[in-house]
């Protein structure tokens, strides 16, 4: 008797045990015990310098994007090598991370958290907290990012290569990619919006300018006046050094200028003017700018919160990195 009622508690210990794991989710200030200042620490940073570096909001909120969608936000973004994937074949170094900026900044949040409670606060959480609160600091929408993120251990230049959807993605394609991490259209058209500001390379765009179907053409679906404008920034199809606003005039601002082009088809990369080419898609844009910036921002925030969810790693999965840009 006394046996099988141990051997069950071990049973049911272990099946609980199961259970609580897969069970293990995110929460609104996971560290508030571990490490109550860890949010505040974020925060501080950020509004000491993102006043001085405004670039660095959009290059930040890119960065949670480009996490999220390889591996899960697991801060697999930031690693320099690991021992299974080496530096040269990291996410960090694949094409489509092309310019992604803010490493620094990251690793300056993560050093001052690192002597506050050692090992306790994931990288993955202070890349979430550190877009949101750089987006807020210039004026953008804020959003819940609940914590308990913990760090990933593989980051894998082809997995970044399948997985982020590149600028010359169709509305078929944008849909197929944002399903596949559990989003949908309405997400696709909010998340999109982040464009609002920040920059793009030539090289995102060049071929809607120069070289469209392969016979030196044009893309019919770009405003024609803003086609001119752009070639005389971009002055040809191999300039690889040049970056254009992709909300020009209000590119450090967060509003509804970027959905307001769209629909004068002056969205900068093919992945923008494909969202006016699905009914659906085009109508929710139609709303989104006759409506008051409040609604643009409210519902964004339940996208990105949606978003700072995919496939993220809790509970004893991963690890909490000491380093952002190595594994333990
Ligand atoms: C719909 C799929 C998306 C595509 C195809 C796409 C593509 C791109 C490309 C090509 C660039 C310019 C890179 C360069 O040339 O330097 C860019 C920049 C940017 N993207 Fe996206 N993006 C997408 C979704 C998102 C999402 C979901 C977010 C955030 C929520 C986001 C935020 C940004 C920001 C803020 C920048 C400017 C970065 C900077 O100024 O450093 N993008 N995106
Ligand atoms: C990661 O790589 C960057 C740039 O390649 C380098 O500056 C940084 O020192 C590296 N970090 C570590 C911990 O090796
Ligand atoms: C990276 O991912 C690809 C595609 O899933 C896979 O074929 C490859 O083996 C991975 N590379 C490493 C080093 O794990
Ligand atoms: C690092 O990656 C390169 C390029 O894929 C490969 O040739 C090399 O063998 C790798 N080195 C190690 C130590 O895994
Ligand atoms: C993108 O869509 C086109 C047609 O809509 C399709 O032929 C192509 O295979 C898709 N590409 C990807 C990578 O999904
Ligand atoms: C997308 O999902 C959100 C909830 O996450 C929901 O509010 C919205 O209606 C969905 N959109 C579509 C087109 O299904
Ligand atoms: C335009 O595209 C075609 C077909 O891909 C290619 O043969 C041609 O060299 C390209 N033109 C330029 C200027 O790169
Ligand atoms: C830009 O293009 C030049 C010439 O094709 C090449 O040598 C250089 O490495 C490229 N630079 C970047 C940042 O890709
Ligand atoms: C930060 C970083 O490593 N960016 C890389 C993204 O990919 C391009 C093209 O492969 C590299 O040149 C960048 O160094």
């Amino acid at each position: 008797m006394g046996r099988m009622n141990s051997a069950m508690v071990i049973v049911v210990m272990g099946v609980l045990a199961i259970a609580s794991c897969a069970q293990a989710q995110l929460s609104l200030g996971f560290y508030g015990q571990s490490c109550p200042n860890a949010e505040k620490i974020v925060l501080d940073y950020v509004r000491s310098r993102i006043p001085k570096a405004p670039s660095l909001a959009a290059a930040l909120i890119r960065m949670h994007f480009h996490d999220c969608f390889v591996r899960g936000c697991d801060g697999s973004v930031l690693l320099n090598s690991t021992k299974i994937a080496n530096a040269s074949q990291t996410e960090k170094v694949s094409p489509p991370n092309l310019s992604i900026r803010g490493f620094g900044f990251i690793d300056g949040i993560k050093a001052l958290i690192e002597k506050e409670c050692p090992g306790v606060v994931s990288c993955a959480d202070i890349v979430a907290l550190a877009a949101r609160d750089s987006v807020v600091t210039i004026g953008g929408p804020s959003w819940s990012v609940p914590t308990g993120r913990r760090d990933g251990t593989v980051s894998n230049f082809t997995e970044a290569l399948f997985n982020l959807p590149p600028p010359t993605f169709n509305f078929a394609n944008l849909t197929v990619a944002y399903a596949s991490k559990g989003l949908n259209i309405t997400d696709l058209v909010l998340l999109s919006g982040a464009h609002t500001i920040g920059v793009g390379h030539c090289t995102s765009f060049s071929n809607r300018l120069y070289n469209f179907t392969g016979r030196g053409d044009q893309d019919p679906a770009l405003d024609s006046n803003y086609a001119a404008r752009l070639k005389q920034k971009c002055t040809s199809l191999a300039d690889n050094v040049t970056i254009v606003e992709m909300d020009p005039g209000s590119v450090r601002t967060f509003d509804l200028g970027y959905y307001s082009l769209l629909l004068k088809r002056r969205g900068l990369f093919q992945s923008d003017a494909a969202l006016t080419t699905n009914a659906a898609a085009k109508a929710f844009i139609t709303k989104l700018v006759s409506s008051p910036p409040e609604v643009f921002f409210q519902l964004f925030a339940g996208a990105m919160e949606k978003m700072g969810r995919i496939e993220v790693k809790t509970g004893s999965a991963g690890e909490i990195r000491r380093n952002c840009a190595l594994v333990n």
